[in-house]
C-alpha cells in the first residue's frame, strides 16, 4: 500500500488531520489500535474552543454540533461556599465555547470518513515506523496475524501518551519536560439534569470538584482523589455523597442523582516533548504534550496541532515549500507551552496539594479572590479558556 500521510491513532488528533488533509487533496491511511466502538466509548473531553469548532466547520460537519452542542458564555468559580461567575463572553471580547462530547466530535469525523470513502484500519497490531529520518519512511502493523506495510511520504504520530511514535524517535533526540500532580481525579457521567446551566469548578478543603455536562439531560461530575484510590472502591452513592459535600448550598440540594453510565480515575499530568518533528514524523496532540484537565485544553490543543500541520502539508504538495514543515515544531509549541501554563495555573488554584501549608492556602486564596474580583485577571482567564488565536 501506498498513501502521502500515514497517520497513527484514530483520536480526534488523528480523525480531524484525516480529514482536514482529504479537504486539501492529499490522501491518507489511519491506523488504529483499538477497534471504532472501543474508541467511541472513551468519555473525556466536553469543551470545545471556537478555533476547534471553526475547524470542523470548514469541513463541513457540524450540523450535529449546532443542533446538539449547548453554547455557554460563563463559568463559575465556587470557594469559600459562594459561587463567582466568570462572564467568558464579556471578558474575552464577544467569544465563547461549547459543550460538546469528545466522543459525538469523534463519531462526526468518523462519520464523514466513511462517507468519503477513506481508509481506516481498526485492530492495526504492533504499529512500527520506519526509515522516518530517511526518504522512504514506511509503517508497518498486522491485522489478523497477517502483516502490512504502508510506504508514505510522512508519518503523523497522533497515537496519543502511550503510543509507538513518540517511542520510536531515538531518546536522545527528544527533550521532556514533566510534572506530575499529586492527586487525580474521580469521573462519573450520569443521565440526569446538571446541576446548573453553567460548569461549575471548585475549591474546597476536601479537594477540587467540577460540575460539567454533555447535554441538557446527561451530566459529568468530577471530584479530586488521592492517587492510590481505585474506582472499585467508589460506590455511586459515596461518590454523590463526596460531590454534595464539596458544593455550595443551593446546589448540594439541587443535585439530581443517578445510577453512573461510567466512572474511572485519571491521574494529572503535565508533559512535552520537544521538538514536534523527528526527520518526516510529525507528533500532534496527547502523542507530543499532555495537559491536566483543568483547563479543558487537550483536545483543543490536538485541533490546533492539527491544523497547523495540516497547513504545512497542503504548502509542501501545492507549493512545493517545506518552510512551513520546517516551522511546525516551533510554532505548535508556542501554543502548546501557553496552554501548559493555563492549564497548570488553573490546576494549582483550584486543587489541595497534599504538602500546602498555611502560606500556599493563603495564597490560593488571594489567587481566587483577586482573578473574580480584577477586570484584568477575569479577561486573562476567560482569553485562556476559549482559547488563545492559531
Ligand atoms: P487520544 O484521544 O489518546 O487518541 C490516540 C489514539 O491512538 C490510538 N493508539 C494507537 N493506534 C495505533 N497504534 C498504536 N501503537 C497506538 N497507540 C495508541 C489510541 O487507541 C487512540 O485511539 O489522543 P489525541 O487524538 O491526541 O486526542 C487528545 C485528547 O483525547 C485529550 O487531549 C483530551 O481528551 C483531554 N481532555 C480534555 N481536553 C479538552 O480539550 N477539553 C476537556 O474538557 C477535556 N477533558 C480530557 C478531559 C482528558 C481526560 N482524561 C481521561 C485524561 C477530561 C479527562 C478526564
Ligand atoms: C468535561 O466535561 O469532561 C470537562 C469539562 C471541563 C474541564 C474538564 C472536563 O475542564
Amino acid at each position: 500500500m501506498r498513501t502521502k500521510v500515514a497517520i497513527i491513532g484514530a483520536g480526534p488528533a488523528g480523525m480531524l488531520l484525516g480529514q482536514l488533509l482529504h479537504s486539501y487533496g492529499i490522501d491518507n491511511i489511519i491506523l488504529e489500535r483499538k477497534d471504532r466502538d472501543y474508541v467511541l466509548a472513551r468519555i473525556r473531553a466536553g469543551v470545545l474552543e471556537q478555533g476547534t469548532v471553526g475547524l470542523l466547520e470548514n469541513l463541513g460537519i457540524t450540523e450535529r454540533l449546532h443542533h446538539e452542542g449547548l453554547i455557554h458564555d460563563g463559568i463559575e468559580l465556587l470557594f469559600g461556599g459562594v459561587r463567582h461567575r466568570i462572564d467568558l463572553k464579556a471578558a474575552s471580547g464577544g467569544k465563547v465555547v461549547t459543550v460538546y462530547g469528545q466522543t459525538e466530535v469523534t463519531r462526526d469525523l468518523m462519520d464523514a470518513r466513511e462517507k468519503a470513502g477513506l481508509t481506516t484500519v481498526y485492530d492495526a497490531d504492533n504499529v512500527s515506523l520506519h526509515d522516518f529520518d530517511g526518504a522512504t519512511p514506511r509503517v508497518r502493523y498486522q491485522k489478523d496475524g497477517v502483516t502490512h506495510e504502508i510506504a508514505c511520504d510522512f508519518i503523523a504520530g497522533c497515537d496519543g501518551f502511550h503510543g509507538a511514535s513518540r517511542q520510536a524517535i531515538p531518546a536522545s533526540a527528544v527533550q521532556t519536560y514533566e510534572r506530575v500532580y499529586p492527586f487525580g481525579w474521580l469521573g462519573l457521567l450520569s443521565d440526569t439534569p446538571p446541576v446548573s446551566p453553567e460548569l461549575i469548578y471548585t475549591n474546597h478543603s476536601r479537594g477540587f470538584a467540577l460540575c460539567s455536562m454533555r447535554s441538557p439531560t446527561r451530566s459529568r461530575y468530577y471530584v479530586q482523589c488521592s492517587l492510590d484510590e481505585k474506582v472499585e472502591n467508589w460506590t455511586d452513592d459515596m461518590f454523590w455523597d463526596e460531590l454534595r459535600r464539596r458544593l455550595d448550598t443551593e446546589a448540594a440540594e439541587s443535585l439530581v442523582t443517578g445510577p453512573s453510565l461510567e466512572k474511572s480515575i485519571a491521574p494529572l499530568r503535565s508533559f512535552v516533548a520537544e521538538p514536534m518533528r523527528f526527520g518526516k514524523l510529525f507528533l500532534a496532540g496527547d502523542a507530543a504534550h499532555i495537559v491536566p484537565p483543568t483547563g479543558a485544553k487537550g483536545l483543543n490543543l490536538a485541533a490546533s496541532d492539527v491544523h497547523y500541520l495540516s497547513m504545512a502539508l497542503r504548502e509542501y504538495y501545492d507549493d512545493k515549500s517545506s518552510a512551513g514543515l520546517d516551522n511546525y515544531s516551533a510554532t505548535a509549541l508556542k501554543r502548546v507551552w501557553k496552554a501548559v501554563r493555563f492549564s497548570w495555573w488553573m490546576t494549582s488554584m483550584m486543587h489541595r496539594f497534599p504538602d500546602a501549608d498555611g502560606f500556599g492556602t493563603k495564597l490560593q486564596q488571594a489567587e481566587l479572590d483577586y482573578v473574580v474580583h480584577s477586570d484584568m485577571a477575569r479577561a486573562s482567564l476567560a482569553e485562556n479558556y476559549v482559547g488563545l488565536p492559531y
